[in-house]
């Protein structure tokens, strides 16, 4: 294990829900180093290089509507092996099945929406790491 840095979203729902403690409690808890953060709405260029992966499948439109619907919170989170470990502590993409004592497990439920609301999105590999945080905190090297 080496210290990484991981992009974490706490999603719009999270905000609304007033969550946001709790689950930056939950990341400082485990030992993770919270070095930026910043609260906004996302624009539609932020969300287009975000996801962009997901250009094409059929919840990318309510996605990209849900992500930009009202404030969300942007964070880098340092340490050992945190792009792994955050993504273990948020639990699987969709509530109902993330396991207990995740923060989708604890915190999240499903709604009948065209899309997945699931509170937090966290870097899913070193590379993503990097391209994300150079999206959210453009020169923050
Ligand atoms: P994230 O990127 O947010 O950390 O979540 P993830 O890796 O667990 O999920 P991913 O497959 O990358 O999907 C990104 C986000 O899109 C929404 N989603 N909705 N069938 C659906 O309605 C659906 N599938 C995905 C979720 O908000 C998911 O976190
Ligand atoms: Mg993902």
């Amino acid at each position: 294990m080496t210290t990484q840095r991981t992009l974490i979203l706490l999603k719009p729902d999270a905000v609304q829900r007033s969550l946001r403690g709790e689950i930056l409690r939950r990341i400082e808890a485990k030992g993770y180093e919270i070095t930026a953060l910043a609260q906004r709405t996302a624009t539609a260029e932020e969300l287009a290089a975000h996801y962009a992966e997901h250009e094409g499948k059929p919840f990318y439109a309510p996605l990209v509507e849900y992500m930009g619907s009202a404030p969300l919170v942007a964070v880098v989170a340092e340490g050992e092996g945190v792009i792994e470990g955050f993504r273990s502590l948020a639990g699987s993409t969709n509530p109902t099945s993330a396991a207990p004592g995740t923060i989708r497990g604890d915190l999240g439920r499903e709604w009948d929406l065209p899309v997945i609301q699931n509170l937090v999105h966290g870097s899913d590999s070193p590379e993503s790491a990097a391209r994300e945080i150079e999206i959210w905190f453009p020169g923050l090297a």
